[in-house]
């Protein structure tokens, strides 16, 4: 198939004003009649054919105005209907579809999960409905009619709000009529039957409409549901107080599937969730899960105004409600939880997600140009980088012009499917600003590189910063122009205080940020007494790879002494790296190399730090991933010496500080019953932290502390903390704990989830065989996306070196088993598939076996098309 690109876009010849469905829903046969009420745009010349979407369709039936038509007037086929002379005034086009929902086991469109029947319609899942004109700029009012057994499926749910609802005589088969009166793409469709439990909560808004919350889950687990509803008041409640927005619909209902491929959908008035993203308690949820709850919630109630109020003109603007929305969710988070903890946790997952996308043959600009599949686009560059994006807009026009800027989008763009040029136009406006060079950021992809080289002359006390950016080239961009680069930075004094610089000559600085708009520039600082210590990219203020010669008694001074927290951890973080590069190499040539004695200090320094709330001291000793130091070494990389540099740094740093961490992982804990929030849970972290490094010190009954911790775990944050100690360490009683952690949580996916995932991130050749073997666990279901990631995606991205054994035979279990979810799941098989993306960086021995593998994908014939354009572009 042809690519579909930005450049061709054209608006659609017809519009859809009404969408009245009737679902009568069976398991195998459900059938639907929708009535379309169509318009011919003005400019469409009468006559012209009208082609509607389908995906997999069967046609029952079709009426034009209530007439049935001509075989000669129309063609149906499973992907399309086309009729050939619509007539020229608005009509009704009347289609009934039968559907097999027990049969779909892509989970796109109408689909059952665990018995409830429900829906994803993004990107293009609608067509598998009905046919339709199935994109983003055809706003349509839905009315939906759900008919159903009423003991299978007492609930009936969709968009808007609750009309009529009644029994269907004595058939034993009831119905619920539901009305959205907001315009909205197919995409936002949603609809749900089932038996579930409803969780039931209230919220007024600030104008004073009375809003009733419900969380639908399987009976049994609305216990769990308390966070959920608690993170979404505090959600609304948030965007009121800090955007203006107000929820619109008399109700607001969210349900909790377990068989879903994303992690949520923003659905009008009826989200839909992976039940990982609601279903939370002490006993199964981490710490680490309570957050993402909190965070995917706001996400998806944020989007009811950015993407469902004001939608996206095409597909290629998916940036604009998912950039914008990851913002919002993102300073959500930062406002309920430590601000410069956030921070660090969201960059750490753009480096190590998002940079390595950017950086090998699926790089992608935030605004794509052109694709195949538009479902391999929900990536790292567009809601992460995108959110990058709108944060670097606000430090570059501040925030007052970015306030004024939002609410004229809002004002203007309310009811719309637009674009970015649209958004950025409302920007630009407010703040008197010419943003095209900003624009940039949409169009280039790759990471540019931002090389930075400072001076200082004693004679004329100036301080020179020569700063450079360049975009390393990235599959079909070869060359880049200069972004216009926010630089958050400070110049700091001896005694550790930033200097008062004031405005540098002929250069652009607002406040404390510089601006880099220009390939290479020059700022000098007057008046400056000693040779100051430059602090750059303060708060990470850009999405850029800084290349700064700081030496390492500069590194040593940042770590202890920047008032920017997020620096402070950058300096420890780069310390470490620096030392974990070094040691990878000397692994390499065979030779012993000692950690730096800085490194060990600094991370003492850490330690004892009492200045530095827990969060942030858990964050600071971190160590950089294994995937974080191959990205650093970038080329020819053997996986087993960054293993064993990584495990001899760690070592050297529990051998150094070993009392220090024993008796943190005590007296750090919180005491008393579970509390989820953000202190409580710093505590935690950093009580688990210091355990990790216990656990490979040579202290006495080491391994008995981390069973200790294990079998005393009165919270999933401790009990898995402790079980992937022994298990990724191979403590004592490794075994022992794998399957009494089966036992207390076999019935909950959601906590196997983690058993499956701790296994097969296990370092050691025996992993591959255990993988294999938990394949056919009674508890592996390859129909489940969320045990499929827990798994293969877990193994394939969280176990570099058994993914990339010598032997090729980690590549080709995930190779295998690509090709096997395939056919059930394009989406799932495609994202396990971008797992590759970095095999040009592997030494050349891996990087052949590699290529075998995904030449071995690339040969089979009947390859999904989300698969086929995943491998076609990382072969190429
Ligand atoms: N459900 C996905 C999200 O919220 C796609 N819209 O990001
Ligand atoms: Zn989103």
């Amino acid at each position: 198939a042809p690519a579909i690109r930005l450049e061709d876009y054209q608006p659609p010849a017809y519009r859809i004003g009404t969408v009245d469905l009737r679902v009568e829903l069976a398991p195998s046969e459900t059938i639907v009649r929708a009535v379309l009420s169509i318009t011919r745009q003005d400019g469409t010349h009468p006559g012209t054919p009208l082609e509607l979407d389908g995906d997999d369709l069967a046609l029952v039936s079709l009426t034009i105005d209530g007439r049935v038509p001509g075989q000669d007037e129309f063609n149906a086929a499973p992907d399309r209907l086309e009729l050939f002379t619509p007539p020229a005034e608005s009509f009704e086009l009347e289609l009934v579809t039968r559907l097999d929902p027990d049969a779909n086991t892509k989970l796109m469109g109408l689909y059952r999960s665990s018995g409830t029947y429900c829906t994803q319609c993004e990107a293009e899942g609608f067509r598998r409905i009905t046919y339709f004109l199935d994109r983003p700029d055809v706003l349509s009012v839905y009315t939906t009619r759900l008919e159903a057994e009423k003991d299978a499926c007492p609930v009936l749910l969709a968009n808007g709000n609750l009309i009529e609802e009644g029994p269907l005589g004595d058939s034993g088969r009831h119905f619920a009529v539901w009305h959205d009166p907001h315009p909205k793409p197919a995409y936002l469709f949603a609809l749900v039957a089932g038996d579930l439990a409803r969780v039931p909560a209230r919220f007024s808004t600030q104008s004073g409409n009375e809003i009733a919350l419900n969380i639908y889950v399987e009976h049994g687990k609305e216990d769990r549901c308390a966070w959920a509803m608690d993170s979404l008041i505090r959600s609304m409640r948030w965007d009121e107080e800090v955007f203006g927005l107000e929820y619109d619909l008399d109700v607001f209902n969210i349900v909790a599937v377990s068989d879903f491929n994303m992690g949520a959908m923003e659905n009008k008035g009826l989200n839909i969730f992976n039940d990982k993203y609601v279903l939370a308690d002490p006993e199964t949820a981490t710490d680490q899960d309570f957050a993402n709850i909190e965070a995917v919630i706001a996400h998806e109630y944020f989007h009811n105004w950015t993407g469902n109020r004001i939608t996206c003109r095409d597909w290629f603007q998916l940036c604009l409600k998912e950039g914008l929305t990851v913002f919002r969710d993102q300073e959500f988070s930062s406002d309920m939880r430590s601000r410069a903890v956030k921070r660090i946790a969201d960059v750490r997952l753009l480096k190590s997600h998002q940079f390595p996308e950017d950086a090998g043959p699926l790089a992608h600009p935030v605004r794509p140009r052109t694709y195949h599949e538009i479902n391999n686009f929900y990536t790292a560059t567009v809601y992460e980088k995108g959110a990058e994006v709108v944060r670097m807009l606000k430090t570059l026009i501040g925030d007052d012009a970015f306030k004024a800027g939002l609410d004229l989008y809002f004002e203007r763009h309310d009811g719309d499917a637009t674009t970015i040029e649209a958004f950025l136009a409302c920007f630009s406006e407010a703040a008197s600003t010419n943003l095209d060079q900003f624009s940039r950021w949409y169009e280039q992809a790759g990471t540019p590189v931002v090389t930075a080289e400072t001076d200082y002359d004693e004679g004329s006390k100036t301080f020179t910063v020569s700063l450079s950016q360049e975009i390393p080239p990235v599959p079909g961009q070869k060359n880049s122009k200069p972004a216009v680069i926010p630089l958050r930075f400070g110049l700091i004094g001896a005694n550790g205080n930033d200097l008062d610089t004031g405005a540098p000559e002929g250069t652009r600085l607002q406040g404390d940020v510089l601006i880099l708009n220009k390939a290479h520039q020059k700022i000098t600082f007057d008046n400056i007494e000693s040779r100051p210590v430059l602090s750059l990219l303060r708060g990470f203020s850009a999405p850029v790879r800084l290349n700064q010669s700081l030496s390492q008694d500069e590194l040593v001074f940042l770590a202890a002494k920047d008032s920017d927290p997020f620096n402070r951890w950058q300096a420890v973080q780069t310390l470490l790296m620096k030392d974990l590069v070094r040691l990878t190499g000397e692994t390499r040539q065979g030779n012993r190399a000692a950690p730096s004695s800085d490194t060990i200090a600094v991370i003492g320094n850490v330690l004892t730090d009492a200045s530095l709330d827990e969060a942030l001291r858990a964050q600071a000793l971190v160590l950089p991933s294994e995937a974080d130091i191959a990205q650093e070494i970038g080329k020819n990389v053997d996986p087993d010496a960054v293993y064993e540099a990584r495990q001899q740094l760690r070592k050297a740093i529990a051998g150094a500080h070993g009392a220090e961490f024993q008796s943190i992982a005590k007296s750090a804990m919180p005491n008393g019953p579970f509390s989820p929030d953000a202190a409580s849970a710093g505590k935690r972290a950093l009580a688990n932290r210091a355990l990790s490094f216990v656990a490979v010190s040579e202290l006495a009954g080491a391994a008995e502390t981390i069973w200790e911790r294990f079998a005393a775990a009165y919270n999933m944050t401790d009990r898995i903390s402790a079980l992937t100690l022994l298990v990724h360490d191979h403590l004592a009683k490794e075994e022992e704990a794998l399957a009494t952690y089966l036992k207390r949580h076999e019935s909950n996916s959601l906590a196997m989830d983690k058993w499956f995932m701790t296994q097969a991130t296990a370092p050691g050749a025996e992993t591959l065989a255990k993988v294999r073997a938990l394949k056919t666990h009674p508890l592996y279901d390859a129909g489940n996306p969320n045990r499929v990631r827990s798994l293969l995606q877990s193994f394939a991205t969280g176990n570099p070196t058994q993914f990339a054994r010598g032997d090729g035979a980690g590549f080709e279990l995930v190779a295998e088993s690509v090709l096997e979810i395939d056919r059930r799941n394009p989406q799932v098989a495609s994202r396990l598939l971008t797992s590759f993306r970095s095999w040009r960086a592997l030494d050349p021995q891996r990087s052949a076996l590699a290529e075998t593998a995904l030449l071995r994908v690339s040969s089979f014939e009947n390859l999904s098309r989300d698969s086929r354009d995943i491998v076609d572009r990382t072969l190429q």
